[in-house]
This record gives structure tokens, sequence and C-alpha cells, in this order.
């Protein structure tokens, strides 16, 4: 049996490292830790033993493995090994793979722009407007691709009618962009809706808010 724990900080993206494990059928002991001033408290950093002290962090037996997408790629190489969440065959695998690291690379880079000039342009308010609907294109149109992806394939999920890793990582930037507002200037995506409304509909899901108590 493995020996995982996962270091949680609420609200935040641990809950794609959650879903994960209970896709995967994995026992975890859990870490958890509410946010202090909206960071993780020092003493949950310390105990995590990683320097950095960002999480999700995952220790598996004296391994630890950090970055939401590094842990994604590991706990699918280690424990997948009927390729439920990275399928084997070449040409969906990208698709996971692309998907997995867009939703850092690409969804959360854009939003998180909007968010930090919303926290830290407090005192140049109309700079802080521009840069907003200056990003707010990158989201709309990362936004757009997403529900045009869904749209094309006309999948339940993002890589056909199962959960991937995709959805476990992509999830969260998406319910994370509509639920702030990030640059999506009051529009709605469909698809997208429908998407989130699958994944959220998910046992695994369900399991993984109900474990960790998860709030965005
Ligand atoms: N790229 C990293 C980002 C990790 C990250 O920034 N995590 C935030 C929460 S979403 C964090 O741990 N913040 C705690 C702090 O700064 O005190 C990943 O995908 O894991």
């Amino acid at each position: 049996m493995p020996d995982i724990t996962l270091y949680f900080l609420q609200a935040s993206r641990c809950i794609r490292t959650a879903w994960q494990l209970e896709e995967l059928g994995l026992d975890y002991t859990l870490e958890f830790t509410d946010r202090e001033n909206g960071k993780a408290p020092q003493h949950f950093k310390d105990a995590s033993g990683d320097a950095l002290g960002k999480f999700p962090l995952i220790k598996d037996g004296e391994l630890i493995v950090t970055e939401s997408g590094a842990i994604a790629e590991y706990l699918c190489e280690k424990y997948d090994t009927s390729h439920k969440l990275l399928p084997e065959d070449t040409a969906t695998r990208i698709q996971c793979l692309r998907w997995l690291h867009a939703a850092e690379a690409t969804y959360a880079l854009h939003a998180l722009a909007i968010l930090y000039t919303r926290w830290f342009g407090a005192d140049n308010p109309s700079a802080a407007e521009k840069t907003e609907q200056g990003m707010s294109v990158n989201v709309c149109n990362d936004m757009d691709f997403l529900d045009a992806s869904l749209a094309k394939n006309k999948t339940k999920f993002l890589v056909g009618d199962t959960v991937t890793v995709a959805d476990c990582m992509m999830l969260f930037s998406a319910q994370f962009i509509l639920a702030r507002q990030l640059g999506t200037k009051g529009r709605k995506w469909e698809n997208v809706e429908r998407w989130i409304a699958e994944c959220e509909g998910t046992e695994s899901y369900k399991r993984a808010l109900e474990k960790t108590g998860h709030e965005l």
C-alpha cells in the first residue's frame, strides 16, 4: 500500500490532487490547514519539508513531490497502471498533457495577472484597470478555446467520456476564473458550465470535497 500524505491548503489548487487521488482509489493521509491572512501558516510550511512552502504537496514515503502538475504526472506514472487518467495512445496522451500544463501555464497565469493587479494596484486604479482590460483578452480567448474544444469533441469530459488527468487539473482553473470573474467581462461559457457540472457530479470529486472540506 502506498504511504501518501497530502498537504492541503484550504481554497487552493490542492483540490486537484485530492480529486486525482480519489479517482485512482488511493488511500492517503490528509494534512489540512486553513489560511491565515490569506497565506499558508508557517508551521504548515515547515512541516511540509519543502523550502518554497507552496501547496499542494505530497509525501510518498520519503519522497516529496510539489507542483500540482508534477504531482499529477507522478501519480499517473506510479499508480495509474491501467492508464485510466493518462491514456497510452500518443495522440490522446498529448491532449491530456496539453490541458494538464495549460491549467497552470496558460489559464492560471492569465487569471492570476488580473488577481494580483486587483490586490496590488489599489494605489493606481486607472493603471490597474488598464492592465485588467488588457489581460481580459487573454482570459476570454482561453475560455473561448476551452468552450470550443468541449463543443467540438462532444464528450462529457475534456478528453473523452471519462475523467482524465486533464479534468483533474483544469477544473480548478476554470472554477477559479469564473468564481472570481477574472477577466471574464460578465461573459458565460455554456459548454464550460456543462463540463464543470459533469466534473462536480462525479462521485470521486464529491468524495474529495467531503474529505478535504475544500471551498472556493
Ligand atoms: N504552480 C504551483 C502553485 C502553488 C501555489 O502557489 N499554491 C498556493 C495556493 S493555490 C500556495 O500554496 N500559497 C501559500 C502561500 O503562499 O502561503 C502549483 O500548481 O502547485
